[in-house]
C-alpha cells in the first residue's frame, strides 16, 4: 500500500523549492493561516513530525509533513509558511502555498483568538486562486453543439435572468450548447466559477489557537463573532488536541472498506480508509497503482448492492463498512 496516490507529489509549479512534498497517507490536510498564529506549534501537537516554533515571522519557509493517526486512518498534515494579504498575487510565499492547498483534502483555517477577523483574509486569498471552502459545487450542467445557439433550462426557480445566464455562456466561448440548471438560487458568481474550469470545493475548518490566553466567558462570546463552526484550541498547552482530530477525521468524510480474499474471511482488523463516493477502481488504485490492469470484476456484500454477494464492474460506487472481494485475471 506504499505506491498510487502516494506517489503523486503535491506540485508547487516549476523549480523545487521545497514544497513539493509527496503525498502520503489516507488524506492531506493543509494548515493556512497568517505568520505566528501558531501553525508550526500545532502540526507538532497533531503528528510526530517536529516543525521549527519560533516567535517572530515568517520562521517556516518550506512545506513540512507530518503523520497523525485517526481511527485507523493515516492523515497527512502540511505545516506551511503564513500567507498575508496579497499573497495570491505573490506576496511572501503566497502563490506557493496556495497551489499547494489546491491538492489538499481539506484546509485548516488556523486563527489566533485575538484576531479572529483575519478568517476573512484567508478566505479572499484561497477565493483568488479559485478555492471556494465549504460550498459543494453547483448543479450545473452544460452541454456544448455546434450549432444552434444557446437555451437555458431551468429545474429550480433561480433569480438570475435567463439572458444574464447567457451572456456569461457567451463570454466564455459557448455560443451553441444547453444549460441545464438543477442549483436552486444560481448566483452569477457561481456560474462563473463553472465555467471557468478552475474553481476547487475544498473543505474547510476553521481552528481557533492559543485559548490558553483567555477565559471561558471569552470563548463563548466567539461564537457571536464566528459563528459556531470552530473548533478552539492551544496548541502550545494541548487543549482540544483530540477533538480537533475527531473533527479533522470528520470532515474528510472517509468510508471503511473490508477487504475479502476469494473464498476466504473478510479482514475486518484493518479497513481500506477511502473517501465517500469512492469507486471500485479507486480501491484498486489504492492497493497498487497497476492493481487496476489485471482488474476481472468484483463482489460486493453490504449497502451499496441489491443483494450480497453482487457481482458489479469498476465504476461501482462503495459505501461505507462494505465488504469487497476483487477478483484479477
Ligand atoms: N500562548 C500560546 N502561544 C502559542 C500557542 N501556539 C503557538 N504559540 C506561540 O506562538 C508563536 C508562533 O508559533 P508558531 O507555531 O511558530 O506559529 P506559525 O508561524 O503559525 O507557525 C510561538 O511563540 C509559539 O510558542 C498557544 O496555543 N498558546
Ligand atoms: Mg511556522
Amino acid at each position: 500500500m506504499e505506491e498510487n496516490r502516494h506517489g503523486r507529489t503535491v506540485a508547487s509549479g516549476g523549480e523545487n523549492t521545497g514544497f513539493d512534498v509527496r503525498k502520503a497517507g489516507d488524506a492531506s490536510v493543509v494548515l493556512i493561516g497568517l505568520p505566528s498564529v501558531g501553525k508550526s506549534t500545532l502540526l507538532n501537537s497533531l503528528t510526530n513530525a517536529n516543525s521549527e516554533v519560533a516567535s517572530y515571522h515568517f520562521t517556516t519557509l518550506t512545506a513540512i509533513p507530518g503523520m497523525m493517526e485517526c481511527f485507523g486512518a493515516k492523515i497527512q498534515v502540511l505545516d506551511l509558511p503564513g500567507i498575508v494579504e496579497g499573497a495570491a498575487k505573490g506576496r511572501g510565499f503566497g502563490k506557493r502555498v496556495l497551489s499547494v492547498a489546491r491538492n489538499a483534502d481539506l484546509i485548516l483555517l488556523v486563527l489566533d483568538v485575538f484576531q479572529l477577523k483575519h478568517v476573512k483574509i484567508l478566505e479572499k486569498e484561497l477565493g483568488e486562486v479559485g478555492i471556494r471552502t465549504n460550498q459543494r459545487s453547483p448543479e450545473v450542467l452544460v452541454e456544448k453543439t455546434h450549432a444552434g445557439g444557446l437555451s437555458v433550462q431551468t429545474q429550480v426557480p433561480i433569480k438570475m435572468s435567463i439572458s444574464l445566464a447567457k451572456e456569461i455562456l457567451r463570454i466564455h466561448g459557448i455560443h451553441n450548447g444547453r444549460l441545464i440548471i438543477r442549483e436552486p438560487n444560481l448566483t452569477d458568481e457561481q456560474l462563473i466559477d463553472v465555467l471557468s474550469g478552475n474553481t476547487l470545493y475544498l473543505q474547510s475548518l476553521k481552528v481557533i489557537n492559543k485559548i490558553d490566553l483567555v477565559d471561558k466567558r471569552f470563548i463563548k462570546d466567539l461564537v457571536s463573532t464566528v459563528g459556531g463552526d470552530f473548533v478552539p484550541i492551544s496548541a502550545d498547552k494541548n487543549m482540544n488536541i483530540e477533538f480537533l482530530k475527531g473533527a479533522i477525521y470528520r470532515k474528510l468524510d472517509f468510508i471503511r472498506i473490508f477487504l475479502k480474499p476469494r473464498g476466504g474471511e473478510a479482514d475486518y482488523e484493518e479497513p481500506l480508509i477511502m473517501k465517500r463516493g469512492c469507486i471500485i477502481s479507486d480501491v484498486c488504485d489504492k492497493i497498487h497503482r497497476n492493481f487496476i490492469k489485471d482488474f476481472r470484476y468484483a463482489y460486493v456484500w453490504g449497502k451499496s448492492v441489491k443483494f450480497d454477494g453482487q457481482k458489479v464492474g469498476m465504476d461501482h460506487k462503495l459505501a461505507d463498512n462494505d465488504v469487497l472481494t476483487i477478483v484479477k485475471r
